[in-house]
Order: C-alpha cells, then sequence, then structure tokens
C-alpha cells in the first residue's frame, strides 16, 4: 500500500483481516496524511468532526471524543495516530520511504517496487492511497531562486512551527488554505501582504466546541448518522433537505432561509434552496446574499470590491469556510493585493514585484494548492502492461474504472482514484467504501484462485465518458480551478471525479460486484 493516510490505514487494517500479509510505505514519518503534512498555523478540516471519522468500528467512535464541531490538525493527526494504535497498525508501516517507481512484470504478475531507500520489493497486489491532495503545486515563478527570504508551501509547514512576529510575510493564494493561514498568520507578521488572483465564496465556519449532551448525542446517534451517510449523495450524516427552489418562494422567505443557513455555518450553505447548484438565476441571488454579507465585514469598500470581485457561481469551486478571514482585512498590517488587475511578475531577492509595484518581504508563503486528483499517482513512474506509463495512459485525461482499477493496470487497486467521487464527498466515508470494495473484491479472488484483475478498456471508457459527461453538464465543470485540473501547467482538463452522488456510486460499485465484477476481467492463478 502506498501512504499512511485515512485510507492507508484502513486498507491496512481491512487487507490483513483477509490473512493476507501487507506492508504501508510512507513518505512521512507519521501516520495521518492530510493531517500529518498540512500543520499550517489555522488548518482545520471543514467536515465536521462527527462527519469527518471512520464508521467501521463502533467501538473506535464511542471511544474517541471530539473536541471541535470542525476538528484541527493537532487533533486530526491524533486521531490517526490513534487508530494506528489502536489496530495495532504500525508494526506494517515503513515510514519515510518514498515509491518511486512500481513496475507491472507481466510473465511473473507481480508488481516490482523501488524506493527512494534503494530498497525493492515484489508484490502481488499494489494498493495506492497515495490521497487526492497530496502533492503540491508550487508555481514556477520567474526568480524563485533568488529571493533572499524564506519560501515555504503551506503543507510543508516545519513540524515545530515558524515564528513569523517581525517579519513582513507574502501570501500567494486565497483557496481553503490561504483563508485559513492568512488570520492566523496576521497575527503576528509585522505586515502581511496578500496576493489574491482569484476572489472566492467563503462562508462563516461558526465553529464551537463540543460540550458533553452533544457528544452524549452523537453516540447515541451512531446509526441513525451512519444510515444517513449512506443515503446521502456527498456521504454526510444529515438528512436530505426538504428545501424549495429559491424562486418559489417570497423575498423575505427566501432571505430568512438563507440568514438561518449562514446562521448555521459551514459548507452546507447552498443547500438553503434544492435549486443554488443547478438554476443560475437562484444561484445569483445566493451569490449576492454572501457577497453582501462579505461586504458588511469589511471596512474598507475598495478591499471589500476586490474580495466580492468573485467570477464563478456559488458552488462553482470549492465552497470555502472560513473563521475571521474577512475581518483580517481590517487589521492596519494586512493589505490585500489584487492579483489578478496585477498579476506577479517575479520573485526578486528582496521580494516580490506585480505589474503595479515591488513588495519587501521576509517570508514568502505559497499557499497555492496541489495537483489533484492525479498528482501523487503520477509523481510515481508507474508502469502496466508493456511497460506502458501511467503517465501516458492519462496524458489526454485521467480515469479509471469506478475509479478503482485503470484498464492495462492489472492488481492495482486505487483508493479515491479519478472516476471516483473521491473529492466530492465526505472523503473518509468515500474511503471507506473504497476499501471495503476493494477488499471483498480481494476475499473474493482468493476464494475463487483468481491471481489477476484488470479493468475491461470498453468498460473503463464509456465510465469515464459517463463522469466528463455528468461533469459537463454541471457549474463545476465549466469553471477553472484545481477541480477541473486548470491550476496546473500543461495538464489535461477536465472534471476527473464522479459528481453522480456517493449513494448511487455505491449502489453501482455494489451492483457490479454482485454482476459477478461485470467490466472486470479475472484470471485464474
Ligand atoms: O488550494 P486551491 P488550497 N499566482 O487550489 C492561488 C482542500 N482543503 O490548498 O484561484 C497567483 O483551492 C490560486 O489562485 P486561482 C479543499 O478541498 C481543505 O487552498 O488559481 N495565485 C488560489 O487562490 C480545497 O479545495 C481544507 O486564481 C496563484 C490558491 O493559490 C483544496 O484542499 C483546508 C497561483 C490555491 O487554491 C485545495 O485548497 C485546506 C499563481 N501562479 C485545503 N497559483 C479544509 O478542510 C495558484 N494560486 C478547510
Amino acid at each position: 500500500m502506498i501512504g499512511a493516510g485515512a485510507a492507508g490505514l484502513y486498507a491496512l487494517h481491512r487487507v490483513r483481516g483477509l490473512g493476507l500479509s501487507a506492508k504501508v510505505f510512507e513518505k512521512g514519518d507519521g501516520v495521518g496524511g492530510t493531517w500529518y503534512w498540512n500543520r499550517y498555523p489555522g488548518a482545520r478540516c471543514d467536515v465536521e468532526s462527527w462527519d469527518y471519522c471512520y464508521t467501521f468500528s463502533e467501538e473506535l467512535e464511542r471511544e474517541w471524543e471530539w473536541t471541535e464541531r470542525f476538528p484541527a490538525q493537532p487533533e486530526l493527526e491524533r486521531y490517526f495516530n490513534y487508530v494506528a494504535d489502536r489496530f495495532d497498525l504500525r508494526r506494517d508501516i515503513e515510514f519515510n520511504t518514498r515509491i518511486d517507481q512500481a513496475r507491472y512484470d507481466d510473465e511473473q504478475n507481480r508488481w516490482l517496487i523501488s524506493m527512494s531507500s534503494g530498497e525493492t520489493v515484489s508484490t502481488r497486489f499494489l494498493i495506492s492511497a497515495a490521497g487526492c491532495l497530496s502533492e503540491v503545486n508550487t508555481p514556477h515563478f520567474e526568480g524563485v531562486d533568488t529571493f533572499a527570504g524564506q519560501q515555504i508551501h503551506t503543507a510543508r509547514w516545519p513540524k515545530g512551527g515558524l515564528d513569523v512576529t517581525g517579519m513582513r510575510v507574502g501570501v500567494i493564494g486565497t483557496g481553503s488554505t490561504g483563508t485559513q493561514v492568512i488570520p492566523q498568520l496576521a497575527k503576528q507578521a509585522d505586515h502581511m501582504f496578500v496576493f489574491q488572483r482569484t476572489a472566492q465564496f467563503a462562508i462563516p465556519a461558526r465553529n464551537r466546541p463540543l460540550d458533553d449532551d452533544t457528544l452524549e448525542e452523537l453516540k447515541h446517534n451512531y446509526h441513525e448518522r451512519w444510515e444517513l451517510k449512506r443515503s446521502s449523495s456527498t456521504g454526510m450524516g444529515r438528512r436530505p433537505t426538504e428545501a424549495s427552489s429559491a424562486l418559489e418562494v417570497d423575498e423575505a422567505t427566501r432571505n430568512r432561509a438563507f440568514e438561518d443557513s449562514w446562521a448555521r455555518g459551514g459548507p452546507g450553505f447552498a443547500r438553503a434552496f434544492s435549486d443554488v447548484m443547478t438554476n443560475p438565476e437562484s444561484n445569483q441571488i445566493a451569490s449576492e446574499f454572501v457577497r453582501e454579507k462579505i461586504r458588511e465585514k469589511v471596512d474598507d469598500p475598495d478591499v471589500a470590491d476586490t474580495l466580492v470581485g468573485i467570477d464563478h457561481p456559488l458552488g462553482a469551486r470549492r465552497l470555502i469556510v472560513e473563521i475571521d478571514y474577512f475581518e483580517t482585512y481590517n487589521r492596519p498590517n494586512v493589505t490585500l493585493v489584487d492579483a489578478a488587475a496585477n498579476p506577479i511578475e517575479e520573485i526578486t531577492p528582496q521580494g516580490l514585484r506585480t505589474t503595479e509595484g515591488s513588495y519587501d518581504l521576509d517570508l514568502i508563503v505559497y499557499a497555492t494548492g496541489f495537483d489533484g486528483m492525479t498528482g501523487a499517482l503520477l509523481a510515481m513512474d508507474i508502469q502496466g502492461v508493456g511497460g506502458r506509463a501511467l503517465r501516458d495512459k492519462w496524458a489526454d485525461g485521467a480515469g479509471a474504472y469506478l475509479g478503482l482499477v485503470a484498464s492495462g493496470f492489472p492488481n492495482l487497486f486505487m483508493i479515491t482514484g479519478p472516476g471516483s467521487p473521491a473529492v466530492y464527498s465526505n472523503v473518509i466515508f468515500s474511503i471507506e467504501q473504497h476499501v471495503e470494495w476493494i477488499t471483498d473484491c480481494l476475499a473474493h479472488m482468493l476464494e475463487n484462485g483468481l491471481d489477476r484483475i484488470d479493468s475491461d478498456p470498453e468498460a473503463e471508457a464509456e465510465w469515464t465518458r459517463g463522469v466528463h459527461d455528468i461533469a459537463n453538464a454541471s457549474i463545476i465543470g465549466k469553471t477553472d480551478s484545481w477541480w477541473t485540473g486548470s491550476n496546473i501547467e500543461g495538464k489535461s482538463k477536465g472534471v476527473t471525479f464522479y459528481l453522480g452522488g456517493t449513494n448511487i456510486y455505491r449502489e453501482i460499485c455494489e451492483e457490479i460486484a454482485a454482476n459477478n465484477y461485470k467490466g472486470f476481467i479475472f484470471q485464474p492463478g
């Protein structure tokens, strides 16, 4: 298995249960994946703690007590460490080990793996748990090597922290990460310059500590929440919205519903009405509501204009959940730079230069995101049947049958691979579903003396077409963002995750398995 994040840990636990020997190779020196690497100040999950956790063990759910509605990185890292110890997983994890190459040997039907340590191993099955947001994106600015100060990507924040007291800090990027790190660093920095290229919608988190009554209720409702997660289209344990179209109600009712949704906070804002994501007119009304709320928070009307100059519909990019973000621009030590009107031209020895001026800096923070969905897989040299590189197969767009197996790459399973709901869901719940499907499939192979699984190229092509058709019909497919791969130079554009709903996806996966794994090709040993 590749990676000891949420996916790798659970996969190891389940694979062991099949009686197979297993090993996880992990680049870092600890478990937790995303929550191991992203330790920048303010790093926090924007899915509620009671949803963003494993459900496979009722005992685990009863033992673990979350402290906040939206858990912060240290708590999440503690949780994954607890899971690793609770299920005795560490003894089969090799830390500080990066997989550089994985090559399929046709004759032996084995994967030959080369590691950064120089070590090589051979395995019958390879499971990628490399994650959808683990390969960092650091844009290549001119002069980047000349900078005399310090530069850091948010996903590579040092374990001991970084004291920015008295520093002139430049932050590039205002996505989910930038929005979290900016308010925290602004409290310490001498001065902060925020370089915003695309203004974005952000909803207040309304984070809060969880009191004893809430914790008791969460434990009591464990089974009901699990059922809700299974039946929901995003894997969240909440009841489906009973909302109507935003256009069916009068203005006062509509405003009340948006106000209520705003007051609840969190990523579910758009659920105030059933058609915010599908009807441009409803979306426009919701968007204006949020713009107005942002304006109210920002003292300087020019700064507010730059923050609400949003060029895409609400929800077409991942909705940001923020804490004190917009208020940060009321601080005297924070300057917002419109990097759309005045793009960054180069990094200089002293700092950074845009088309409009120069900024002297001691620290540049890249909150510039990730090469999503495929970055971590393609960072490795993966070669399938006949030595064909995965990079070549996916050069014009990534896809795998059900997001699980890419044809021509037998016995390589992908957890949350391209073609699965992955990042458009409560990812940890999707991970559990994938791991369970994969390990059930492995059990089927072991029971039936099957040695090799591949996907049928036609089944894969049809599945991938379906994924694209759904995405192209949605506002998500029509908007540039990391969701469409347009943040990475040279990457083929298009949504690679399944937007049809995790509940539907699960049913399809189950049906295919029940139908003798239709679309997969097995070979006996
Ligand atoms: O990355 P992003 P992220 N010049 O790609 C800017 C998850 N997550 O790390 O929008 C100037 O969204 C870029 O500008 P633009 C979550 O799924 C979750 O913030 O491309 N700017 C943008 O502002 C999230 O969606 C949590 O114009 C440049 C920013 O960098 C995903 O991770 C927390 C630039 C990148 O935004 C990614 O979020 C954090 C350039 N050359 C992350 N290149 C929570 O759970 C890039 N940018 C809350």
